[in-house]
């Protein structure tokens, strides 16, 4: 029989993927390849290309011991051709196979290439998530609106997590109430669990500090788990030691402590490390055993079977010309403080250092502090989903575009989001301690000490009056604006105009 070609790429490292299940470790072949293609579609974090090299060396070293042939490409080979399909081609020719075994990947653009491939490739859907595009288009099929709340119940039903009989564990869906406490004085949670580099890890790290030396991030110290037995230690250590406490404190930042009581596990999940059943069910379990209560762990399961699996539903339902949506037709350059962190906004220099240095930020820092000031400024969305791509860990396209081009920026005009999220000073002050020592000042409305959410707030929604101001959601906010006095209004509208011609023309804001 002829050997055929199994490819697995660096975001399907899952010993049971679709394309291993299809093929047959006696006749085929599987291919694996450090590319510079891959390496490049955006400046990637150099901690995130470290985080994938090194778990697909591992991967692929665990899979030979399983018994399987691997053809490894690694980026420094002389003879790498420096593509996937490329690579396709390559081993095809060298072990005489004419047909390749793959798992749909998640971005348009590799799926086409795959389907261009100078080689027949035969993809198989990635049947690692709970829902399928095909079950995502029967739920959304005649829907009017495509609320995350709604699927997130057929999902539970689905998986019988935190059900009582066909109810809902405790009797209510979502506990979002008692989940919004601003951020703690003390917390208690020492992070993510962190791993010493091993000899493959230290291989690798030298390959990124000499060829992706110029991208935005800080390699070092390296601390990310990089097989499934660490990543399984990672999960195991926040759901004993943060998962009581991720639901009270999911929506707070804090300037000195990254993680709260985050996870941390998702660039894990995404890469194939982990899967959303032993983590919901590892939460779940903490539930049943009484040592994490309800609310925490009900939010913590929405996140994966509800929005992650929501946000990659939308995806693939909207085609691949999703990230070029820009219905609010917002054309201003990405500032250069998203790479520099060379701002005067504490929480935006923050979140960016954080970044930087982590590869990671948490939900509301992306959505609330770095997402908000974008779609305030009016940000080529474009712009703003290519910096989300490159800057974090767990960064792929089917996941990361949702949430920016959808959630964060309402440039899809409102299938993910029901309105903006946007907002003034006022909610990051709650949320965090950025606003004490900031230049800035959280209290003052207009002038330029103000603190440029509070205006530029306002002047984001006189700008898209038209298409908000019959929003029933977005009734009030309208009614306090028109409420103010005409000086009041023309001095919001003054600042945010000064403030952004100081940032267009790249003075210090
Ligand atoms: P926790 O807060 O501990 O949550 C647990 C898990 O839930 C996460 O690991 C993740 O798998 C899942 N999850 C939570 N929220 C979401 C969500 N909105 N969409 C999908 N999964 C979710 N997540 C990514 O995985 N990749 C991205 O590229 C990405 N880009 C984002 C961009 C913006 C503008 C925003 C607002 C959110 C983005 N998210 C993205 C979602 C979320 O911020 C991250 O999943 C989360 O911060 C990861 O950290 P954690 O593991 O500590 O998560
Ligand atoms: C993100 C990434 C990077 C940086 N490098 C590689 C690589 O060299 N080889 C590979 O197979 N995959 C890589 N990836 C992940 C792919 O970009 C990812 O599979 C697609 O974007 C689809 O999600
Ligand atoms: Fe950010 Fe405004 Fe607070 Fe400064 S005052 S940290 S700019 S919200």
């Amino acid at each position: 029989m002829v050997t055929r070609l199994v490819l697995v790429l660096g975001d399907q490292l899952s010993p049971d993927i679709a394309a291993l299940r299809e093929a047959d470790k006696a006749r085929d072949v599987v291919v694996m390849a450090e590319v510079s293609d891959e390496a490049s579609y955006v400046p990637h974090h150099p901690k995130k290309i470290a985080f994938l090299f090194a778990a697909m060396r591992k991967f692929a070293a665990s899979l030979e011991s399983d018994g399987w042939t691997v053809r490894y490409t690694r980026l420094d080979d002389s003879d790498n051709s420096g593509s996937i399909p490329g690579e396709l081609l390559r081993r095809a020719e060298e072990v005489g196979a004419t047909e390749v075994l793959a798992t749909e990947p998640g971005e348009w653009r590799l799926i086409s290439a795959l389907e261009d491939a100078p080689i027949p490739v035969h993809q198989f859907p990635d049947d690692r998530f709970l829902c399928s595009h095909a079950e995502f288009d029967v739920w959304a099929e005649g829907r009017k609106e495509l609320r995350m709340e709604y699927f997130y119940r057929e999902m539970r039903r689905k998986t019988g997590l935190l059900m009582d009989g066909d109810k809902p564990e405790g009797g209510k869906w979502n506990y979002d109430h008692d989940n919004r406490k601003p951020a703690p004085d003390a917390i208690t949670f020492g992070g993510p669990m962190q791993f010493t580099p091993d000899d493959t890890v230290v291989e690798v790290l030298d390959l990124v500090d000499r060829r992706f030396d110029n991208n935005f991030g800080t390699l070092h110290p390296f601390w990310f788990a990089t097989d499934r037995e660490q990543a399984r230690r990672a999960l195991t250590h926040f759901i004993r030691k943060a998962l009581p406490n991720f639901g009270d404190y999911q929506d707070a930042m804090l300037a000195e402590n990254k993680f709260l009581y985050h996870a941390v596990i998702s660039m894990y999940l995404n890469a194939g490390l982990l899967g959303w059943r032993e983590v919901c069910d590892a939460a779940a379990d903490a539930y049943a055993s009484g040592d994490a209560p309800l609310n925490a762990v009900e939010g913590f399961i929405r996140q994966i079977i509800g929005w992650r699996e929501y946000m990659r539903g939308i995806y693939f339902r909207e085609g691949p010309e999703y990230t070029r949506r820009n219905t609010l037709e917002h054309s201003r350059a990405l500032p250069g403080f998203y790479w520099d962190a060379e701002t005067d906004m504490r929480c935006i220099a923050k979140a960016v250092e954080q970044t930087r240095d982590e590869a990671y930020a948490h939900h509301i820092q992306r959505l609330m502090v770095t997402g908000n000031f974008a779609l305030l400024a009016g940000i080529d969305p474009a712009e703003v989903h290519e910096w989300y791509l490159a800057v974090y860990a767990d960064a792929y396209e089917w996941v990361e575009a949702p949430n920016v081009i959808g959630m964060s920026q309402f440039a899809d005009g409102g299938i993910v989001g029901s309105k903006p999220y946007v907002s003034g000073g006022n909610y990051i002050n709650k949320m965090s301690d950025y606003c004490k020592g900031c230049r800035y000042e959280i209290g003052q409305k207009t002038g330029e000490k103000a603190c440029p959410f509070n205006y530029l707030y306002w002047a984001f929604l006189h700008r898209h009056r038209d298409r908000f101001g019959k929003n029933p959601r977005m009734a009030q906010m309208y009614r306090t604006w028109m409420r103010m006095s005409e000086e009041k209004r023309a001095a919001t509208l003054d600042s945010a105009e000064a403030f952004l011609d100081k940032m267009g023309s790249g003075g210090r804001v």
